[in-house]
């Protein structure tokens, strides 16, 4: 294949003809063939991601859980994924796959290029892909440190270091020059980002009050037909097995 390129990259140089690298990149290349597609699910958790994402692209997909039982859905997911039982876990074709931002990549660059993302060549291609790791990078695990450490005992101040309300104070801040995470449009990036930053309000880790953009884009988002459809197919009985209100988080803008 190596040999091939030098060949057809020697050619086309003594040929007079210029290759243009970016005019390749921006073509979105075809999509491949999508095998058979199942999402192994827990009602309520990060698996609604991929429910979702499939709903938004309209792609055939199979939803494996048991109905209001988080412990009977958990047995179907580790039946195919037992070192490492996470939802979502998916299997395409007879590849098992989990670590719902991995999996929003490879549906889209594999099987549906050129949508919910930006080109390569955008601007919005880096924050989008930014943003696509920082939903589970910076900004669920710091939410849930704070939020395991404020079940424990109720806080008196916030750490110094960056932590819940930094990275939620983050997220506000680009969503008050940008309407989506994918920049200009929506895209997976704002499918990897709704979940974490749900919790942060619903749990009480940050004060809602305090992030007007992030409620404006929430709302948007619970309006989208695909949102909507996700929920009807992933939750279809409302959220069960909550997690835990937080009674008090630490006051607010105490890192300042
Ligand atoms: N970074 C992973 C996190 C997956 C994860 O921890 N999922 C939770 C549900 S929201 C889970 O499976 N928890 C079960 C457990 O930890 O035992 C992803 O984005 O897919």
């Amino acid at each position: 294949m190596k040999r091939l390129l030098a060949l057809v990259t020697a050619t086309a140089l003594l040929s007079g003809a210029s290759i243009s690298v970016n005019a390749a990149q921006t073509k979105a290349p075809a999509a491949m063939p999508m095998p058979a597609f199942t999402i192994y699910h827990l009602e309520g958790r990060r698996s609604e991601r991929i429910v979702w994402l499939m709903e938004e692209l309209q792609m055939p997909y199979k939803l494996e859980f048991e109905r209001g039982s988080l412990a009977g859905s958990m047995a179907k997911l580790k039946a195919v994924n037992p070192d490492m039982p996470t939802a979502p876990t998916v299997t395409i074709g007879n590849q098992v796959m989990m670590e719902s931002g991995a999996i929003i990549e490879v549906v889209l660059n594999r099987y549906a290029p050129g949508k919910l993302q930006p080109a390569m060549d955008s601007p919005d291609y880096t924050t989008n892909l930014m943003w696509m790791h920082y939903a589970e990078g910076s900004l669920a695990s710091r939410l849930f440190s704070d939020y395991r450490a404020w079940l424990k005992e109720a806080p008196t101040k916030r750490s110094p270091l960056v932590d819940s309300e930094a990275v939620v104070a983050y997220a506000e801040k680009f969503l008050t020059t940008h309407p989506w995470f994918g920049g200009a449009e929506f895209s997976g990036a704002d499918i990897m980002m709704y979940w974490p930053l749900n919790v942060a309000t619903s749990l009480n880790i940050v004060d809602a009050a305090q992030f007007p953009k992030v409620a404006e884009w929430k709302t948007r988002i619970e309006a989208r037909p695909a949102y909507k459809r996700m929920l009807a197919k992933a939750r279809p009985d409302g959220l069960i097995g909550a997690l835990q209100k937080l009674p008090a988080h630490a006051p607010s803008g105490e890192r300042k």
